[in-house]
């Protein structure tokens, strides 16, 4: 039984491994991608409302709203937005802040809780997730 399993083991991995190269799935995969970029205004921003990234931004509990926009800058409401804070640290893995997103009130506009437990530059990246909008931005802030 145990030499079994240890054969089985390392089969499925192999399985695993091979199986994102199979390049009938990639050309099935790829047609529909190119479908859904042919949508016109498809291509978001999002815009940081506050807290302005020059002012001094204290270590601690940090509320930002973010907005997203279409290409001609008017607020269109998206199913919903990923937030990630992290801060780089050298010779360590990235510090990673918990970031609580909840909609606004205001169309295309999104609350953003973190805590900022360092001071230093912390990167927020902000990405639309939507079936018609695309945007991925990135923020960083001094933390003092
Ligand atoms: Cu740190």
């Amino acid at each position: 039984m145990k030499k079994l399993i240890l054969i089985l083991l390392p089969l499925s991995f192999l399985t695993l491994a091979c199986s994102p190269a199979q390049s009938d799935t990639n050309v099935i995969s790829t047609a529909p991608t190119e479908k859904a970029q042919n949508k016109q205004d498809s291509t978001a921003t999002v815009n940081l409302v506050s807290p302005d990234p020059q002012t001094e931004i204290p270590m601690g509990e940090a509320q930002m709203i973010l907005e997203v926009v279409d290409s001609n800058g008017e607020p269109v409401k998206v199913e919903s937005l990923d937030v990630s804070a992290m801060m780089p640290m050298d010779g360590m893995s990235d510090m990673m802040g918990k970031v609580e997103v909840t909609p606004a009130e205001e169309p295309g506009r999104f609350k953003a809780t973190t805590y900022f437990g360092m001071q230093g530059t912390w990167n927020v990246v902000a990405s639309v997730k939507d079936p018609q909008y695309q945007a991925n931005q990135e923020f960083s802030f001094e933390v003092k």
